[in-house]
């Protein structure tokens, strides 16, 4: 009998002209996070639409996660934003850092064109702005590599069944917010997901 829960928690490497991304610094920093039962299981996903999902299944096989959030880095958004929608769309403004740039390709011919968050966004943007940082809900989580692992991950959830939450939440730069009031903001979401037992 396995008692433990377990917590995907994903980040992504930095791409781009970002030296750092703090999505990838904040999973790696809570990997090991440990409250009433539950475990953060850490991974870094590459920003690559060839490999990101590819991880992200490699990952979700060994872990077996009872919940999964993503993380990713909205660099010119000023808080914390809670994804609602994952569309079926792939169309980057820039290559990704294998060199890809779909522009305007639906991620999956067959798929739906969109597929709503898990996770209950307005409990989440609650738990995050109760810390005093600045939350929102968001429409879009963008149409680049975090968009693509979100469908992903929502279409594998729809098709295993899968019970527990699966959710998003964009980071702002550190410059915008101090990456220790970040952390703070996602720990209290994290209690609250595990207090929510979803
Ligand atoms: N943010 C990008 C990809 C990786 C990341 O952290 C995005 O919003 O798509």
């Amino acid at each position: 009998m396995d008692a433990e829960r377990r917590l995907l928690l994903t980040g992504f490497e930095p791409w781009a002209d970002h030296a750092a991304n703090p999505a990838e610094v904040l999973a790696r920093r809570l990997d090991g996070w440990r409250h009433r039962g539950w475990r953060v299981c850490g991974v870094v996903l590459p920003v690559a639409l060839d490999a990101g999902p590819a991880v992200l299944t490699a990952a979700r096989r060994d872990l077996r996660p009872h919940a999964v959030l993503h993380l990713g880095l909205a660099a010119s958004r000023p808080g914390l934003t809670v994804e609602r929608w994952a569309h079926n769309v792939a169309d980057f403004p820039l290559p990704d850092n294998r060199g890809a740039q779909p522009r305007g390709e639906p991620l999956a011919e067959d798929g739906p064109t969109r597929l709503a968050a898990t996770l209950p966004v307005a409990a989440a943007v609650h738990a995050l702005a109760a810390t005093g940082v600045p939350a929102t809900p968001s429409a879009s989580a963008g149409q680049f590599v975090c968009n693509a692992v979100l469908y992903a991950s929502l279409r594998w959830a729809a098709a295993a069944r899968f019970a527990g939450p699966v959710g998003f939440v964009h980071l702002p730069s550190p410059q915008t917010l101090a990456l220790d009031t970040q952390e703070r903001a996602l720990e209290r979401l994290l209690r609250w997901l595990v207090a929510a037992q979803l």
